[in-house]
């Protein structure tokens, strides 16, 4: 069934890594019916558009025209698919604990169409163990059997939002089966359209080693994080102890501080370790304490514009605040989980006056923050009381706001200063 060119492709979930992954199967040559639970997301994709800022929709039109690629919200249409890969969000509910109901939904969906032949991939992060006590369960109460009648795998996403340079085609993607048919299933059907498979034993290898690409990240964030926090406290400026520490070509990976994690991978994917681990009585202690400083850096941030509105003699009650950037990280317009909403709710929570602009966000509408976005002119920079650079979106010129802001907070290190005092670390002007 993996063999042979009509193979046609599910992909339940078209955002971020579901799009993109159904493009590439589709430039191969492999039939792709997406699935979508979003009608404006079904008729983007039927419309030849794509809502995906990595993905091109000139290349959604061209496999529409070709008839290699459509979208339903009919999860009937499942069983007529040989491969189906399931790429839904796997966020934290209010508690802070998993939230796998996308992954249930999808995996009954599946199980109503499951039949002899097919493979099944789950790509979207999780903690070990999900594939074989969630998803297998469901889809053998057909009665039908993994690894004699159906295979089924892990695969998880690599997918770097605005990354250049990596995309879901050349980034290396790991695979491990339920079983070692399942995997070879699973290798000989992704290689058909991707660089590089790396098959490993298990789908439990696979959950985990996506969950220690995104721990790794989220760790060595909060320890340069808790690293600002010391230099500001040794009067030494950060930014350059680190610039230092990069010229070590080996031994050291350079990661920057800056307002908080945002996301909706790396603040959570490692939660979801840490979820699992408490089940079986163990402490997963680095998580824990890298969410805890990460989580302190809005505050970090707050306190900082509170020095500078201070060093002119003003309060953060009634002040103007222009926030520059609401994205949680630079060049996407995505702002799930940003820093940015924490920051701009504790000064709105201490009296002032917040405006924002970013040009990926027209309009924010998130965790309760209703704004517009402002446009970045001279007069806009020269009213605020204080500027604060949250997200170092590459397009802003650095230069001309330093010039226009009277006060100036910079928590990405973009503005280029002349001196590297500690007092300029993160005030870079008032
Ligand atoms: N951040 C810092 N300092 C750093 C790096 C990042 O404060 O040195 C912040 C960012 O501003 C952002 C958050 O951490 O708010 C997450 O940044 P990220 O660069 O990890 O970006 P994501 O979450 O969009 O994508 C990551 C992928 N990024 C990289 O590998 C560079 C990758 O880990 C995963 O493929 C992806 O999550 C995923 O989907 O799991």
């Amino acid at each position: 069934m993996t063999e042979n060119s009509s193979s046609t492709l599910g992909i339940i979930g078209l955002g971020y890594v579901g799009l993109p992954l159904a493009i590439e199967a589709g430039q191969a040559g492999i039939n792709v019916i997406g699935f979508d639970v979003n009608p404006s997301v079904v008729k983007a994709v039927n419309d030849g558009d794509s809502h995906i800022q990595d993905v091109l929709s000139v290349d959604v039109e061209k496999l529409r025209k070709e008839r290699r690629i459509e979208a339903t919200s009919d999860m009937a249409r499942l069983s007529e698919c040989d491969v189906v890969s399931i790429c839904v969000p796997t966020p934290l509910s209010k508690t802070r604990d998993p939230d796998v109901s996308y992954i249930l939904a999808a995996s009954e969906s599946v199980a109503e169409g499951l039949h002899k032949g097919q493979l099944i991939v789950l790509e979207s992060t999780t903690y070990p163990g999900t594939t074989r006590e969630v998803l297998l369960p469901t889809l053998e109460a057909t009665g039908l059997k993994v690894g004699e009648d159906f295979n089924l795998c892990f695969s998880p996403e690599r997918v770097d939002p605005g990354n250049p340079t990596w995309h879901t085609r050349n980034t290396p993607k790991v695979i491990g089966g339920i079983s070692e048919e399942c995997t070879k299933a699973g290798v000989a059907f992704y290689s058909r359209f991707l660089d590089t498979l790396v098959p490993v034993s298990s789908s439990e290898v696979a959950e985990m080693t996506k969950i220690l690409e995104n721990t790794f990240r989220a760790v060595n964030i909060g320890l340069v994080n808790e690293t600002a926090l010391i230099a500001e406290r040794l009067g030494v400026d950060v930014w350059e102890v680190i610039e230092a520490a990069n010229t070590k070509p080996f031994g050291f990976m350079k990661f920057t501080p800056g307002p908080g994690l945002g996301g909706h991978c790396i603040p959570v994917d490692p939660h979801y370790l840490s979820w699992k681990m408490r089940t079986l009585n163990y402490k997963t202690r680095f998580i824990e304490l890298a969410s805890e400083i990460n989580s302190e850096m809005p505050y970090f941030v707050v306190d900082k514009v509170r020095e500078a509105l201070n060093r002119k003699k003003m309060s953060v009650n009634g002040a103007k605040i222009l926030l520059l950037g609401v994205a949680y990280k630079r060049d996407i317009g995505d702002v799930r989980e940003s820093p940015a909403l924490d920051v701009l709710k504790l000064l709105v929570e201490d009296g002032a006056e917040v405006r924002y602009h970013d040009p990926y966000v027209p309009r924010l509408d998130e965790e309760g923050v209703i704004l517009d976005c402002v446009d970045l002119t001279d007069e806009a920079l020269r009213a605020a009381d204080t500027v604060v650079i949250l997200t170092d979106h590459s397009q802003f010129d650095y230069e001309w706001i330093l010039k226009h802001s009277s006060a100036l907070v910079d928590t990405r290190h973009a503005t280029p200063r002349d001196n590297v005092g500690p007092d300029q670390s993160w005030i870079v002007k008032n």
